[in-house]
């Protein structure tokens, strides 16, 4: 019988696979205690025997090492969670394929941005769910006369399918959204409450609401592993100063960041000195202020933008859309060197809107130079404003001064100024 050791994090969908096959198989797998991820698994031990570096990670007892979530659970388990023959051996490799390739991706690119670990777009949200429609009618349907995915029992191919969709379950799939895939739904329970699931996923519970996207998430989570870095980077560079040659890959990896450069320095400089209109625009009121930007402002070099927000009617809590302008500022920091912005949220809770006026040098829009720009932007539509324009110069006026109601006439509520 197989036995060894696991390496992995704690709660890690890929590995409770291999740990609930064991259950029904009785293999003995251990998991690798002290396991840090993002440490261990780059350390050179691990890397030498599993060059990827990547969880979960199996050590046979026999000195084997095996990689990739489905070979390890297909190790450990027997022949019934296998298949017995060789056509549903087939049809388990085939619906570890289906989690990976198409339910896996379109899993992620929902889930993760509302959990903050990716970043949030509004456009590739809506395409996953669309992908996540698609596979779930297509296993309702597979679903509709059978029990399991393969044959009569349970096998390896339930085990992966329903533990790739257990994130979807946990943090999205609410009554509504699932109601129209019950035959999915009673067997994602039946394979999820089997008792060898049980123990290792514990209790699981389906969502009762979708969870809402946080963009201070995602800046906490960006924050806390930039400061990971730094602190790595800091250790780093104390550990050199005593051991010059003990350098892990992580380090090296490091090291090896290049420099970044900012995207607009491919652009003419111009006469615009955007630092010495910021600066004019925190001193001084916008009497000074406004009629300075059209004095300096150079038409040939730089451009200006109106941003309107295309998801208002989805905005409820004033305070929750400031935080929204807040989040696209800090994901946009690197920007401010060449970009200015009035954004503003007009009306009041649960009928409010979001737009602003955008200024930077070049006169295209400035997200495409840098793909770290492009988290937020395709969340408004966006109009390249003529300077000489009478209509377009009252419209940047308003905004720069706050004066500016919404196409709707909703009032003024807040301002905020990327500078
Ligand atoms: N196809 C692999 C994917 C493994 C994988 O991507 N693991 C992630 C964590 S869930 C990892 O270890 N990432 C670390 C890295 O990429 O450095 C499997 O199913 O086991």
């Amino acid at each position: 019988m197989a036995s060894g050791t696991l390496y992995t994090y704690p709660e890690n969908f890929r590995a409770y696979k291999a740990l609930i096959a064991a259950q029904y198989s009785g293999a003995q797998v251990k998991i690798a205690e002290n396991f840090v991820f993002g440490e261990t698994n780059k350390s050179e031990g691990f890397l030498k025997k599993f060059p990827l570096g990547k969880v979960p990670a199996f050590e046979c007892k026999d000195g084997k090492y095996l990689t990739e979530s489905n070979a390890i659970a297909y190790y450990v388990a027997n022949e019934q969670l296998r298949g017995k023959t060789e056509a549903e051996r087939a049809e388990v490799i085939q619906w570890f394929g289906f989690a990976d390739s198409e339910i896996l991706p379109a899993s992620c690119a929902w889930v993760f941005p509302l959990l903050g670990i990716m970043p949030y777009s509004k456009q590739l949200i809506e395409h996953a769910k669309e992908d996540v429609g698609k596979v779930l009618t297509a296993l309702n349907a597979h679903l509709l006369s059978k029990t399991y995915l393969v044959g009569e029992r349970i096998t390896l191919a339930d085990i992966s399918v329903a533990m790739t969709l257990l994130h979807l379950y946990q943090y999205v799939l609410e009554p509504k959204l699932r109601q129209p895939y019950q035959n999915v739904n009673r067997w994602f329970q039946t394979i999820v409450y089997q008792p060898e699931t049980v123990k290792v996923i514990g209790t699981f519970k389906l969502a009762d609401n979708t969870l809402e996207y946080d963009p201070k998430k995602f800046a906490q989570q960006q924050g806390k592993s930039k400061k990971e870095r730094e602190e790595k980077k800091e250790a780093h560079k104390l550990e050199k100063e005593e051991v010059t040659e003990d350098l892990d890959a992580t380090d090296v990896a490091l090291a090896a960041e290049p420099k970044t450069t900012d995207p607009f320095s491919v652009l003419p400089k111009g006469t615009f000195n955007m630092d010495d209109f910021k600066r004019c625009y925190s001193n001084e009121d916008e009497t000074v202020s406004v009629p300075y930007f059209w004095e300096k402002f150079d038409a040939e070099n730089y451009s200006i933008w109106f941003g309107e927000y295309k998801y208002n009617e989805e905005l409820t809590k004033t305070f929750m859309s400031c935080n929204l302008i807040s989040g696209m500022f800090q994901r946009l920091d690197k920007m401010r060197k060449g970009a200015f912005a009035s954004v503003c949220l007009f009306g009041s809770d649960n009928d409010s809107s979001i737009s602003g006026v955008w200024v930077w040098r070049g006169q295209d829009l400035a997200f495409t130079l840098s793909p770290d720009w492009q988290i937020d932007y395709d969340c408004y539509n966006w109009k390249k404003l003529d300077p000489k324009d009478p209509t377009a110069k009252d419209l940047i006026d308003k905004y720069l001064s706050w004066t500016a109601s919404d196409s709707k006439g909703r009032k003024f509520k807040e301002g905020k100024i990327f500078k």
